[in-house]
């Protein structure tokens, strides 16, 4: 069965998406003034390809650019002002480097034109809800697309969200959106699975998501987890936002341990070091790691 999703994308060869028998290391990098971790600091072009191209060079092995903040209460960005800060962005780096480039919008016209200016993957944290249009985009250019579980918006996901077994609730949502998705085309060897931690959920719940990750490998596709200095963390640590990479480290290492195909982070060096002991741990323990990415 790994074989199946042992590469990504497959049917454009240039968007392939290799698993290198270890997690992906995902770079975020925000093209906007409001992100709640690097808002402001890559709002120009030039600072924000000079921002990815560092990270390719700490080891990122995938990128994620994105020109909206989904922090919650976040304004929506409108559409030509997220292609006209994503676009140049997403052109300029996949013309410098070849690490694949994802895509971070819920617009079909946004995600189109990235994709053609050299993205690989779509990662949409509405899972295809969000417009109507995106997975026609998706299916007919054969990209990746993430899906990620976010419970109402980014305006309101944070309202007393409630769950009754949170990991059930997330798997019965996995599988009715990778039904969608394959019912309109796409692959399932297209498709990665977010539980979207932080997005509409409380500390209990995305302690109980990370705890049990694992439960979400049965799904067959890889599974992005994205903690990076996240407020659960601020929650358990006390720390601000600036100051929770050793949280990080923890969650990331934790994600690996349970089966985390990609992780997606700020700071990508450190990270891939946690990843890469975590993983050489799992091995000299003898125990299978529960391998996205094998
Ligand atoms: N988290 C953020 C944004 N996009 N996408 C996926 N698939 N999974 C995540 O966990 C995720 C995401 C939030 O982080 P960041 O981009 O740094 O902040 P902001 O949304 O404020 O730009």
């Amino acid at each position: 069965m790994l074989a199946d999703y042992a590469t990504l994308t497959r049917r454009a060869t240039d968007r392939l998406i290799e698993f290198p028998g270890r997690p992906l290391i995902m770079g975020v990098v925000n093209v906007t003034p409001n992100s709640f971790f690097d808002g402001g600091r890559y709002l120009e072009p030039a600072a924000a390809v000079a921002h990815a191209l560092r990270l390719v060079d700490e080891g990122a092995d995938l990128l994620d650019i994105g020109a909206e903040s989904t922090q919650p209460g976040a304004d929506p960005v409108d559409e030509a002002e997220e292609r006209r800060r994503a676009i140049p962005v997403v052109a300029a780096v996949a013309k410098a480097v070849r690490v694949p480039i994802s895509i971070d919008t819920s617009k079909a016209t946004v995600a189109q034109a990235a994709l053609d200016a050299g993205a690989a993957l779509v990662n949409d944290v509405t899972a295809l809800r969000g417009d109507g249009a995106m997975v026609e985009i998706i299916a007919r250019m054969g990209a990746g697309i993430v899906l990620m579980h976010m419970r109402g918006t980014p305006r309101t996901m944070q309202q007393e969200p409630r769950y009754e077994d949170v990991v059930g609730e997330l798997a019965t949502f996995f599988n009715e959106r990778i039904h969608f998705a394959i019912s309109r085309g796409v692959a399932h060897t297209q498709i990665v699975l977010d539980p979207g931690i932080g997005f509409g959920k409380l500390l209990e719940h995305n302690l109980t998501l990370l705890a049990q990750l694992d439960q979400f490998t049965r799904l067959g596709c890889p599974l992005l987890v994205g903690v990076s200095h996240k407020a659960f963390l601020g929650q358990l640590v006390d720390r601000p936002v600036q100051e929770r990479q050793w949280a990080t480290a923890a969650a990331v290492a934790m994600a690996v341990e349970r089966g985390a195909g990609i992780l997606r982070v700020h700071d990508v060096r450190a990270m891939r070091e946690v990843m890469q002991v975590t993983m050489a741990i799992g091995h000299a323990t003898g125990r299978p790691m529960k391998a996205q990415h094998a």
